[in-house]
């Protein structure tokens, strides 16, 4: 979080992270498709369509004298460039852990949150985070109370559960809604720390 007082600008920095194909990049399309802002969106693919490094964009609101800037990323699940996973991480206020729902697929999630958890160890207890079970759209899904028993899920005051759609857009904002409450209110919390120190 970047807080500029002479621009009057606060800016946050949003990741989407989940294994290859689970729906990073189809969320941020629908994401930045509901903002009307689809041409602001840059993805850096390859020939087959895959996420090379990261698709990218920005959203800005503005009221009468702050504006939020949000940066918003994906990384690429392909592992040849496991390299700029961290880069892509580094600086984040908050993650959007996107994972396919689809039973067969389920260790290649395990696997990609315990690669997200080895980048923060401990801290990732304090960073604002939404797990998004996507693809509720396809049959033979394993159950979400499984996955978050298994990576010991608890339910705090940073971290939540969604369901998800991207094709279709459901859920996804409320998903980008629900980490950017998190962030804003951990923001405040932290705010209101200092001013009494
Ligand atoms: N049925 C279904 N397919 C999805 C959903 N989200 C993404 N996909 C498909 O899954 C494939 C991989 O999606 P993509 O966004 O490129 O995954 P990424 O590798 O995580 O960026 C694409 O063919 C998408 O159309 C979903 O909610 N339901
Ligand atoms: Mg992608």
């Amino acid at each position: 979080m970047i807080i500029d007082h002479c621009d009057k600008t606060l800016s946050i920095k949003i990741v989407y992270f989940g294994p290859a194909y689970s729906g990073k990049t189809t969320s941020i399309k629908s994401l930045f498709s509901h903002f009307g802002k689809v041409d602001a969106l840059q993805s850096i693919e390859s020939t087959v369509k895959r996420t090379l490094f990261f698709d990218y964009g920005t959203v800005t609101f503005q009221n009468e004298e702050w504006r939020l800037k949000l940066h918003i990323y994906t990384t690429t699940g392909q592992d040849f460039y496991l390299i700029t996973r961290p880069i892509t991480l580094r600086a984040v206020d908050g993650i959007i852990f996107v994972l396919d729902s689809q039973e067969e697929v389920y260790e290649r999630n395990l696997t990609s949150w315990n690669e997200l958890i080895s980048y923060f160890q401990d801290c990732i207890d304090d960073i604002p985070l939404i797990i998004a079970f996507n693809k509720q759209d396809l049959p033979d899904k394993f159950s979400p109370q499984d996955f978050l028993r298994e990576i010991n899920y608890k339910k705090n005051r940073n971290m939540d559960s969604r369901f998800t759609i991207a094709v279709s857009g459901e859920g996804i904002l409320d998903c980008f809604e629900d980490v950017l409450r998190l962030i804003l209110r951990k923001f405040c919390k932290h705010r209101l720390v200092s001013a009494i120190n």
